[in-house]
């Protein structure tokens, strides 16, 4: 499970006074009540001295997977899970009552749902911490057997379906690594009741609204606003799905991908079909007009997994970022241990109160993962701008722009950028280039933006009982076809567990985040190129090594939560909404590009 703030916070109260008031008792005894400030005082010191424990057992379970380090991370996660079910239990004495605006929004964000809410009795709290370890530490742990007896872990069926061209040969990793999950389909289902248990016993309905409560709007209103952005990219995936198609039809034949239905799961270059760029070889508009192939340069330049992260840390010191603490090297897991089961999925960790900040990420030499490094910098860069601020306050406005920094430094990537730093051998400068860069970068950013969305479309279902255990896997590929226009490649049944083959369900992480950070990561960019005094095409803008740039996100990052987000969006941007026209302007190349592919043929699906 992951280390979120121990203190967990929703909506907005005024309280009574800010003077402490006396209780007087019937037998003349008086005490002093607490006031809110000093309430929030206590909790946040409290809560640092836990937090310091529960953050060791969760690095150490999580860098070293055994029956051992699963009995410490849930004995900490139920320890955890404990204070969280007494800070909500206190805070609510202070709704409805006054008190200054900064006591205010920190009550507001205790009473705030977590990804897993505290049920308030003790030995539910117990099972839930065991629950989320269990899962996690499986899907960690999880390897694909074949009838010969080999046995493959994630990455290397990843780098399988990234790479291979033949149609079986895909077909069976994709189904292998879906034969990990079955064996906690049961634990899950469990785990969706603690889990509305605890949502609860926090204040609301089931475990759908307390995740959507943490955007400083009414859920509903929530709903709706994730849905606006949806409606607002969807056409621009249909031309690119319906181009992608196509081409895969000439790549494995109609019979296989046929031209007016959702295309085989398995064909997209991705174990869950979300981004798309590995398919970039047969989607490249104009052959080998200005190569992008930055995983090549950085094999043969002999790139090790040390030197990838200080690239990525050099692009936020040429913004005027401080670089990071040697601590962050010494204790960080960069490199996959070869001896021993961890979770490679990549994470990045605020431990000691911004003192020790770490990654976790089993680093390969490719391009994508020089951006997972950017991606988990930005968290990281987050985690150092904001650690000034009270416990309470360390956080992302919301978790959409936590996961939209690192991401945003990547759209400064450019070829002028890459060139620079000697990763490819020319910038050309032509329509066809561009088409092209921009083809690769769709694959990636677009195509995400339907599984970005799905994921907890599924979830809200499944927590709120209109997906029923028995139709888990259907009820996940009716969305998987509506969302994404995909299919399974073979025949499911109530058997598989799909949806747990992806690491945020097991992990437990909402995932509403990264679709929110998908579209608000271009708003940022533009923002940011604005400052940087950019002129011109904004697929052509880095702010690499731009100060007045760096300035205005440090100074977003720094607010950490302390202000509601629409105060840190107009702080960098000018703008209060979440907003998609910045990428749908930042594609207009490729979209004119996809029209005219398409004229002739019958999209959707
Ligand atoms: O999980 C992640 C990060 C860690 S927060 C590596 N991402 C999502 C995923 O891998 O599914 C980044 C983009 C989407
Ligand atoms: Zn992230």
């Amino acid at each position: 499970m992951k280390i979120k703030s121990l203190l967990i916070g929703t909506a907005l109260f005024v309280s009574t006074s800010f003077v402490a008031s006396t209780t007087v008792y019937a037998d003349g005894h008086a005490e002093k009540q607490e006031t809110a400030k000093e309430f929030v005082a206590r909790i946040q010191e409290e809560g640092r001295k836990l937090a310091k424990e529960v953050e060791a057992a969760y690095w150490v379970r999580n860098t070293y997977i055994t029956p051992d380090t699963a009995v410490l991370a849930a004995k900490a996660g139920e320890r955890s899970l404990a204070f969280e079910s007494s800070v909500v239990e206190q805070a609510k004495r202070f709704k409805g009552t006054k008190m200054d605006a900064e006591t205010a929004r920190a009550i507001e964000l205790m009473l705030r749902g977590s990804s897993a809410p505290a049920p308030n009795d003790p030995k539910l709290q117990a099972e839930l911490a065991q629950v989320l370890t269990d899962m996690e530490g499986q899907y960690g742990s999880g390897k694909y057997c074949n009838e010969n007896g080999e046995c493959r872990e994630l990455q290397e069926l990843e780098a399988v379906l990234a790479e291979s061209r033949d149609y079986q040969e895909l077909l069976d990793v994709w189904q292998g690594w879906r034969s990990v999950s079955p064996a906690y389909r049961k634990t899950y289902q469990r785990f969706v009741e603690l889990g509305n248990q605890g949502a609860q016993d926090s204040g609301y309905e089931n475990l759908a609204e307390a995740w959507k409560s943490g955007y400083d709007m009414d859920t509903g209103e929530f709903t709706i606003e994730a849905r606006r952005l949806w409606e607002q990219v969807k056409p621009f995936y249909e031309e690119l799905h319906c181009h992608v198609r196509a081409k895969l039809g000439e790549q494995y034949g109609t019979d296989k991908v046929p031209a007016d239905g959702p295309i085989p799961a398995h064909l997209l270059g991705n174990m869950w079909s979300q981004t798309w760029e590995n398919i970039y070889p047969i989607m490249e508009p104009y052959k080998g007009v200005a190569s992008l192939d930055v995983t090549k340069a950085l094999k043969e330049q002999g790139y090790d997994e040390l030197k990838m992260t200080k690239t990525a840390e050099g692009f936020f010191t040429s913004l005027g970022l401080p670089a990071l603490p040697e601590s962050f090297y010494e204790n960080s897991m960069i490199k996959k241990p070869r001896d021993r089961n961890v979770v490679c999925h990549a994470s990045a960790w605020d431990m000691d109160n911004g003192n020790d900040p770490r990654i976790k990420q089993c680093v390969e030499i490719t391009e994508e993962q020089l951006s997972t490094l950017h991606h988990e910098l930005g968290h990281i860069y987050y985690y150092i701008m904001y650690k000034g601020q009270p416990p309470i306050f360390k956080g992302g406005a919301h978790d959409g722009f936590h996961e939209a920094i690192g991401d945003t430094i990547v759209l400064s990537m450019t070829p002028s950028y890459l060139k620079e730093k000697g990763l490819i051998d020319e910038v050309v400068v032509s329509e066809e280039a561009t088409l092209n860069k921009q083809m690769k970068l769709a694959l990636e950013k677009i195509a995400f933006l339907p599984f970005g969305k799905m994921i907890d479309e599924w979830r809200w279902k499944v927590f709120s009982g209109e997906i029923a255990p028995e139709d888990y896997n259907q009820g996940w590929w009716d969305l998987r076809t509506e969302y994404q226009g995909i299919k399974p490649p073979l025949a499911r049944s109530e058997k598989d567990f799909d949806a747990g083959a992806k690491y945020h369900i097991p992990g437990n992480t909402p995932y509403t985040r990264y679709f929110l950070s998908f579209i608000m990561q271009f708003q940022f960019h533009k923002a940011l190129c604005e400052k940087s005094g950019h002129k011109g095409p904004l697929h052509e803008c880095s702010i690499y090594d731009n100060k007045v740039a760096g300035k205005a996100l440090g100074d977003m990052l720094t607010m950490g939560q302390s202000k509601p987000w629409p105060d840190a969006m107009e702080a960098l941007t000018g703008q209060r909404k979440m907003d998609a026209s910045a990428i749908i302007d930042y594609f207009a190349p490729l979209n004119a590009y996809l029209k005219e592919q398409n004229a002739n043929r019958q999209c959707g699906w």
